[in-house]
């Protein structure tokens, strides 16, 4: 038996050896990043509320009281080349500290960077009903009448209507009826660095969603004859559409 132990670990030390017993490429030196994420409204802070003290493009005046969204196949592309992206899912809600940092499950190669990208939402192989069986992101699920899955957003306010009243609006975003409408956001990160310990600021803009390419005002979304959106096909591409200058990357 000591025979054979002494011929296991004469085996399996030059495998160890060989991998530089971390599994990454020899000589190459690995960082834990980390997503740091904010949300913005006309380029400050929000602040959760009933209050209604942001604009949007069309004029409305607008507030938030909940905001929660998914981002997935987060990806960092260095200068040389080198990509890694953090497979899944991360839940992001701006009332719950902990979810607004995210360490990547996965090392990243340290130097220069050149890209930040991520599915905004979560695509077809992820927004499958019963993929998250805990809360808060099982919270998240969308009817099975219009599709199944998840939402991939629940953005939620009061605005000043037509009628000078609060009106509440919820823009819940998600695949709808099988369509999928997710879509990857690519950010130019050139001028950073990946350190050992990095953090990278991910800035989400509220009324961007409201605009650019598509003005949106919200009495034609959000009204007592059309309350939601989630069944609207058209509202659900606009988004999409809009949702390409939501995002930007904040001061390293
Ligand atoms: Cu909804």
């Amino acid at each position: 038996m000591r025979r054979n132990q002494a011929i296991a670990i004469l085996v399996v030390l030059p495998l160890l050896l060989a991998t530089g017993g971390c599994g990454g490429d020899a000589g190459a030196t690995e960082a834990a990043v980390t997503i740091a994420f904010e949300h913005l409204a006309n380029d400050v802070p929000i602040v959760l509320g009933s209050e209604t003290p942001y604009t949007n493009a069309a004029g409305n005046e607008f507030g938030t009281t909940r905001l929660s969204y998914f981002v997935s196949a987060l990806t960092l592309t260095l200068t040389d080349g080198t990509e890694v992206t953090a497979s899944g899912a991360h839940y992001v809600d701006h009332e719950t500290d902990e979810t607004r940092t995210y360490v990547l499950p996965v090392g990243v190669a340290t130097g220069d960077l050149a890209q930040i990208s991520f599915v905004m939402g979560l695509g077809p192989d992820l927004n499958v009903t019963g993929a998250f069986t805990s809360p808060p992101e099982s919270l998240m699920e969308w009817p099975e009448m219009m599709g199944g899955g998840y939402h991939y957003m629940k953005f939620e306010g009061r605005y000043v209507d037509d009628a000078d009243e609060p009106f509440n609006f919820m823009t819940h975003s998600g695949g709808l009826n099988g369509t999928d409408y997710s879509f990857e956001v690519v950010l130019d990160a050139t001028g950073r660095e990946v350190t050992e310990g990095a953090t990278f600021i991910l800035e989400m803009n509220l009324e961007e969603w409201f605009a650019d390419p598509d003005t949106w005002d919200l009495n034609d979304y959000f009204n007592e004859t059309h309350r939601g959106i989630m069944g609207d096909a058209d509202a659900q591409a606009s988004l999409m559409a809009n949702g390409a200058t939501v995002f930007s990357l904040g001061a390293p």
